[in-house]
């Protein structure tokens, strides 16, 4: 399907649409992203998000190598064709580098008609549905003191919801405790091994979120991950423990690959369940929703194809009343922010948006306007999804190879990380 093909009711002419080149930027202000630039004849361009923590080259190549030719010539405006043609045409389907390309081409294109048309992004969604997005903010401490401190300090900032991490006696780098200013997992070439002890964790991870309800009172509303580091039962123990502190969630209690393990928690405990950020499909979350055995889908709009097949899973969650909890930890770069910003806007089940400041550096390469406001963010009015790149800043930050770190048990067994 090309650009001659008939005019169609959509924005802007067919020509107007046709696109005519298409870029991979590769940029590290702080840590690295991958951007995908689309333009049309018209001069106007789209940006996706193509960033896999720890694997960004991959989703380049892919993108590069594979996806780009077949967009010169194809009309911008066939958001849902050009979807089915990278994943229903290419054979090879799903996995996290495939539907990460896939979404950063999507993105871009709604990007496109949305700025054609002169609507911001959640307007060709189906309009508004809220007045803000209700965020939650990451604190974390090397104790339990300092993590209420931290809690302390994002409320004072207006966060009405917060995830609350903290050291665990015994672990060396427990998942989500900063050693800098900013908790940034990926910190060097090859990765870091960190030892995990699950006894040590069930202990402390109570006692934090009983002086946190102590500390702070019963309206914030409070988050955990466990980042898959429990066995089902282990998990379904830590959910009944934190029922009286009455958790907005608690996330990826155990690995979800098998599904029916989440059986098991629900029928021990009420304390509602997020899954999903590294999902990449509705399939990968279909017994989860049908079986009612989570509360929140996190896969969010850069690893799970798009708006155009996170639009689908929405609606899927949406017939057993899961509501929408979108990862939105650093590595998801502004372009993503945005684009999920829209989304959340318009999304009927929408829950809560998770919230990592960027670097200066970042917020600078790509300049936004999207706005936080008393614990919620805003999207801004522009047509498209608001977020830009500044090109010739991004060539100051060249690409730096990080990886994610492992986790081991003391005696050395590879665990989940
Ligand atoms: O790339 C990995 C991070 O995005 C992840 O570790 C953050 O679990 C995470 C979260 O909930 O933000
Ligand atoms: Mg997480």
């Amino acid at each position: 399907m090309n650009a001659s093909a008939p005019d169609e009711g959509c924005a802007g002419s067919v020509r107007d649409r046709e696109i005519v080149a298409a870029r991979v930027i590769v940029t590290c202000p702080g840590r690295n992203f991958v951007t995908l630039k689309i333009e049309t004849r018209s001069g106007v361009y789209g940006l996706g998000d193509a960033t896999l923590n720890g694997r960004e080259l991959a989703v380049a190549s892919y993108l590069a190598d594979h996806v780009v030719p077949n967009l010169i010539g194809r009309d911008a405006g066939r958001i849902e064709d050009t979807w089915q043609f990278l994943y229903r045409g290419a054979y090879w389907r799903r996995g996290p580098v495939t539907m990460t390309a896939i979404a950063a081409v999507d993105v871009a294109l709604w990007d496109i008609v949305a700025k054609l048309a002169g609507m911001p992004l959640y307007q060709l969604l189906g309009g508004r549905s809220r007045e803000g997005v209700l965020v939650y903010g990451h604190a974390n401490g090397r104790d339990i003191e300092e993590a209420s401190e931290q809690v302390g300090r994002y409320i004072e900032k207006g966060f009405r919801a917060v995830r609350a991490q903290c050291g665990v006696p015994g672990v060396h780098k427990p998942y989500g405790v900063a050693r800098g200013k900013a908790y940034e997992p990926a910190e060097s070439e090859l990765p870091v091994e960190t030892v995990w002890s699950t006894p040590a964790y069930l202990n402390v991870v109570p006692q934090l979120f009983e002086r946190l309800r102590a500390d702070h009172g019963p309206d914030i509303e409070l988050l955990h991950d466990v980042h898959h580091r429990l066995t089902p039962i282990e998990a379904a123990r830590l959910a009944r423990d934190l029922e009286p502190y009455r958790l907005f969630w608690l996330e990826d209690a155990t690995p979800a690959e098998n599904q029916r393990a989440f059986e098991l928690i629900r029928r021990h405990s009420v304390t509602p369940l997020a899954v999903g950020e590294v999902f990449n499909s509705i399939w990968d979350a279909k017994h989860l929703i049908e079986a009612q055995l989570i509360d929140f889908i996190r896969a969010t709009i850069v690893h799970a194809g798009g708006i155009t097949h996170v639009r689908r899973l929405a609606d899927f969650a949406a017939l057993h009343q899961v509501r929408t909890g979108f990862h939105g930890a650093t590595d998801l770069s502004p372009v993503c922010m945005g684009a999920a910003l829209h989304f959340d806007t318009w999304v009927p089940n929408f829950g809560i948006q998770e919230y990592m400041f960027h670097t200066e550096e970042t917020d600078a390469v790509f300049p936004h306007d999207y706005v936080f406001r008393e614990g919620r963010l805003h999207c801004g009015e522009r047509p498209g999804h608001g977020v830009d790149i500044d090109e010739a800043l991004a060539r100051k930050f060249p690409y730096r190879p990080k990886q994610l770190p492992v986790a081991r048990l003391a005696d050395g067994t590879m665990w989940d990380w």
